[in-house]
Order: C-alpha cells, then structure tokens, then sequence
C-alpha cells in the first residue's frame, strides 16, 4: 500500500490552444504520476461532461473550475487512499461528484486524477505502465486506424466523412505498420500536390483537400496505397461521424444529397464493394437506434461497425447494444465517460461479448500517450491515433515503437469475423 500525498492541478493548452487539464499526483514516498486530458469536436451528447468556466476569458474555454475542483474537494477526498487501489479512488471521486454525467466536478477534473494515480502506481512500482495496467497478459501491439484525410468537423473543408484512414493489417510488426504507413502518408501528399490540391492538415494530422466528395477521396487513398506498393497490405477505415451529419426523422446529408436510412446503407453497401474497407465508425447518428441497428443486420457480418457517439464508453449504453443488435465493435474514449475504471469495465464488457475494441484519441490532444499503453495492456488490437504527422498524434505511435522494441508482443489484428 502507498498512499496518495499530495494532488495539484493545472491549467495548460491542447493540441488546438484550447486549455485543458493537467494533474501531477505525489505518492507519500516522493513518486510521482501524471496526466493530461484530452477533448473532442465531434463530441457525442451523451458523454460526461467536460467542465469548461464559460465567460470571455479563453473565449470561454478556460478549466479554472476544473482544476480548483482538483485542487480543492477531489484533492480532498483522495489525499491518504490507496494508489495501488484504481478503483477505490475512481469510486470515491464518482461518489463525490454524484451526478450521472460527473457535471458537478467535470470529467476533464475526475480523469486527470484517475489517469494520475494509475501513472504514480506504476511508477512506485517501477513498471511500465501497459505492464501495470495489463500484467504480463497486455502483449498485442495494435493496428493503427491512421486518419490521413480529414473532413467533417475536423477540417474547413468540403468531405462529409470525418476521417479517410489508412490501416496497416497486412504489416507483420508495429513498426513495420508505421514505416509502411509513413511511406504512403508522403506518396499521398505528392499525389495531393501534383493535382494542385492543399496538403495543410487538419486537427488530427491528416490532409485536409477540398475534394469534390468520398469517393474521390477513396480514390487518393487508393493510388497512394498502389503507388506505395502496399496493396496487399493496407486496408482503409473510415469515421463517418454521422450525427454531425443528421438532418433528423432519419434522413443523413451525404455528398451533396438528403439520403434516408436505406440509402445510407446501400450508399456504404457500394463503397464495401469498390474499395478495401475493413471498419466503418458511426455510420448512424448517436440516437438514430434504427438506422445503427438496419446498418448492423445488413452489413455486421462483413465489415467492423465501430459505435462512438452511440456508446460513449459507456457500459449501460454498449449494454444495451448488445442486446439491440447495434454495431460490433467500440470505440474507447477515457475523457467520454471520465474514469480508468470505468473504461476498463466497458473494455471488458465488449471483449466478453465479442465486440471489438478500438482505443482513440480526441481531436484536441497532447502528448500524453497513456491510450498507447491502455491498447497494449487490454490487447485491443487496434488503436485510432490521426495521422502520422502532428507530435501529439506521433507521439501515441513513438511510445508504442518503444514498446514493441524493448518489451516484444505480437502485432495482432483481431478480426471480428474469424474470432
Ligand atoms: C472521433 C474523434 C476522434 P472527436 O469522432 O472519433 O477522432 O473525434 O475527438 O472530435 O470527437
Ligand atoms: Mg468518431
């Protein structure tokens, strides 16, 4: 046992100037742990809540509520427990702030400590922190889902489709992903250039061209994965982000038309069937149940359909997909529901029933790589961490290079439809 002595917060910038939350727990013999929160864009309505102070200052963005709330009663409440006990102090800090959503302290406040303390554990202990988190059991180095085309709410730009994403599964290593991934992120950017497109990126890294729809930006990936040489080991993932794209009583905006349920469906139907997509993530809106649960009948058994904003990370939302018949697979976001424990309950509630897990970034991000090592230690098997350029989204890729360099493990993709 050690105790937790000391708890300070921060208020710092994210990857788009935006402040953020940064918390530096202390062990009573000197340890230390820390961590930064990530944020969203395209954040989903029913996540926990993320405190902002609202007013001028930082155009309301500013975290001072936040971090007072770190620094005052979650301090408080935490000083003296266990570090090596996560989900004591994750439990303390969810009955502290007593609301569904965590809006009394905020998520953004409730996460820093929770991500902290398991970083302090794992240092008193002198582990890595995928070990700590994972035992000797976390040994699978995730495929990377790489968004090098960003459109949607990511990006000023004219796609639909959130994110274009290239996905090394073909590769035999993690490194070996990232070179091959690297290679064909600058054979796009010269394909880009040559057509007199933009090659400035967008939030996450990616290429953010106006390009005249999906397609057209299928077709880049494409000629850039043929001209790489990768065919045979590059497949492509797409993040749709449909509830930015809602129009409601069932009907989507899609390249330029009003599409109802079943077209959306056909309309992915025909992009299976002309390029290599192997995952597609919200393809319906967040509360579209019918539409998720059309697409997950037609499509489940052929290609990953990833739920973000429908579950939010949340084991009563993903509960009831199971049931439902919605999606199979999730996408894991710590800041969505606000506490390790309780992403790991979620982790844990897919695998037990077969849906695969995607661990991810936010759009607003730092180089805090704590999703690097949450992928390895729950043998996700993927990881969606943007581009290949931007430190904070490399910085994610550099700590699992590490990893695989000094610890081993396999470079596993689970395809959810041979498991
Ligand atoms: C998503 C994410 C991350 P945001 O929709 O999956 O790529 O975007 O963080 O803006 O919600
Ligand atoms: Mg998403």
């Amino acid at each position: 046992m050690v105790r937790i002595s000391d708890v300070r917060a921060y208020e710092v910038l994210d990857s788009r100037g935006n402040p953020t939350v940064y918390t530096v727990v202390t062990l009573e013999d000197g340890t230390r742990g820390d961590a930064y929160v990530p944020s969203g864009a395209s954040t989903g309505k029913h996540e926990a809540l993320e405190l902002r102070d609202g007013g001028s200052r930082f155009l309301g963005k500013g975290v001072q509520k936040a971090v007072e709330n770190v620094n005052g009663v979650i301090s408080k409440a935490v000083i003296g427990m266990n570090a090596l006990d996560q989900r004591a102090v994750d439990e303390a800090m969810i009955n502290l702030d007593g609301t569904e959503n965590k809006s009394r302290l905020g998520a953004n406040a409730i996460l820093s400590v929770s991500l902290a303390v398991a970083r302090a554990a794992a240092n008193f202990l002198n582990i890595p922190l995928f070990r700590y988190l994972g035992g000797v059991n976390g040994i699978v180095l995730p495929i990377p889902l790489m968004n090098v085309i960003n459109g949607g709410v990511h990006a000023d730009n004219s796609l639909d489709i959130q994110e274009f994403m290239i996905v090394p599964d073909g590769a035999e290593t993690f490194s070996h992903a990232i070179q091959i991934a690297s290679e064909t992120f600058h054979t796009l950017k010269k394909l880009l250039k040559e057509k007199g497109h933009s090659v400035s990126v967008g939030d996450e890294g990616g290429f953010a061209p106006n390009l005249g729809g999906t397609r057209e930006a299928l077709d880049f990936l494409m000629k850039a994965i043929e001209e790489a040489g990768y065919d045979d080991l590059i497949s492509i993932a797409l993040d749709v982000a449909a509830s930015e794209l809602y129009l409601g009583d069932g009907k989507y905006r899609m390249d330029g038309r009003e599409m109802n349920r079943q077209e959306m469906v056909d309309f992915y139907r025909s992009l299976l069937d002309d390029y290599p997509i192997i995952s597609i993530e919200d393809p319906f809106a967040e509360d579209d149940y019918e539409g998720w649960e059309m697409v997950t009948a037609e499509l489940g058994q052929t290609v990953q359909l990833v739920g973000d904003d429908i579950f939010v990370t949340n084991i009563e939302r993903l509960a009831e997909g199971i049931r439902e018949g919605y999606a199979n697979a999730i996408l894991i976001k710590l800041n969505q529901v606000g506490t390790l424990s309780e992403t790991l309950d979620a982790i844990r509630l897919a695998h037990e029933n077969a849906y695969r897990t995607v661990i991810s970034h936010r759009s607003g991000e730092t180089c805090d790589t704590f999703i690097a090592d949450l992928s390895v230690a729950v043998n996700a098997g993927q990881i969606k961490t943007g581009s290949l350029a931007r430190g904070e989204r490399t910085s994610k890729y550099n700590r699992l290079l590490y990893i695989e360099a000094e610890y081993g493990g396999t470079y596993g993709y689970f395809d959810p439809f041979e498991v």
